[in-house]
């Protein structure tokens, strides 16, 4: 079960906290108040924001309230809005599959690759198909690190190649085939027409007709990946949004241990 101590904290703050019942919370517990944002196919004015608060009803939301729109180009606009939701979860019923490791500092990672490896794990990193987006891949290798947590090429005991964006599975199959690596990383934002889907399967099958499936671990990334989808495309795991080098770079050198040992 989520929450922990600050549904605990809440719980002494406000009694009216039901877990079992959980509702946004906007000034007061339980008001259900929830902030929208949309764009329709109309033209801005009265009808406009009229037709925003009757699918906000519809959506689920009481009292309605349209705090600001804009006609973004002639015929399509923007919208702000508020209301009050009707509709509780239940957060006490609520179990997500996820990565099952330990997320340890850079320098306790490095000692356990040390002592349970006994040599430096060889990673390769790229964004691949045609996508081109390079942040989400270099928050989780580059030297320098993202938002104060340093990447995998900083780690003592990896040696990792970022291969940057927009990379074709061959190309990827291809460095990691000569690089001998342990571990790849996968990259993909773009999920448009499930584009993302595509490319992550079609690198499971390259990787399956070269032999190579079994002797490496597959981790893909990206702002719309789960960990339940990455397993469900045949990969060892997967991390979203809020993940640092700190949790992959955990999770390779532990899982690398395990299959050591097996
Ligand atoms: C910057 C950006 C661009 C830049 C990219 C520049 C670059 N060098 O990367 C440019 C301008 C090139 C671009 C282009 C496009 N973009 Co763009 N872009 C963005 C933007 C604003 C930020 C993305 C970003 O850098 N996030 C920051 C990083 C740190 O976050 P992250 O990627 O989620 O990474 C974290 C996790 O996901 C995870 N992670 C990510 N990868 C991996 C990999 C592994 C192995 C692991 C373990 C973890 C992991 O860890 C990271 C750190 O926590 C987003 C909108 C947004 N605000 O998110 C749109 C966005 C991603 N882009 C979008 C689109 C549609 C496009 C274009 C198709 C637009 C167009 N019509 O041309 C093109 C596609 C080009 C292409 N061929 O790929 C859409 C995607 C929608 C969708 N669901 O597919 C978004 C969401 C914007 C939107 N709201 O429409 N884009």
């Amino acid at each position: 079960m989520g929450g922990g101590l600050y549904s605990m904290e809440s719980k002494e703050f406000d009694k009216t906290l039901d877990l079992k019942h959980v509702k946004p919370y906007g000034d007061t517990m339980n008001d259900g108040k929830t902030q929208l944002s949309f764009t329709l196919p109309v033209p801005a004015g009265n009808e406009a924001v009229e037709a925003a608060k009757q699918l906000l009803l519809k959506l689920g939301f009481e009292n309605p309230l349209v705090v600001f729109y804009k006609e973004l180009t002639p015929g399509f606009t923007f919208f702000n809005c508020y209301g009050s939701c009707v509709h509780t979860v239940d957060f006490t019923s609520i179990h997500v599959p996820k990565v099952e490791s330990t997320t340890w500092s850079m320098e306790k990672t490095d000692e356990f690759i040390k002592n349970h490896i006994g040599r430096k794990i060889v990673v390769v990193g790229a964004s691949t198909g045609t996508d081109a987006h390079t942040v989400g891949i270099d928050a989780i290798m580059n030297m320098k690190g993202y938002a104060g947590h340093y990447g995998i090429e900083r780690y003592e005991m990896f040696e990792a190649l970022n291969m940057g964006s927009q990379v074709p599975n061959e190309d990827f199959i291809a460095k990691a085939i000569e690089m001998k690596a342990d571990a790849l990383l996968v990259s993909q934002t773009v999920t448009q027409k499930d584009v993302h889907i595509k490319n992550l399967v079609e690198l499971v099958e390259m990787l399956e007709a070269e032999g190579l499936r079994d002797k490496v671990l597959l981790i893909c990334g990206g702002p719309r990946i789960s960990y339940e989808l990455a397993k469900e495309l045949g990969y060892d795991a997967g991390f979203g949004m809020n993940t640092y080098a700190d949790d992959v770079a955990s999770f390779i050198a532990q899982e690398m241990a395990n299959r050591l040992k097996k």
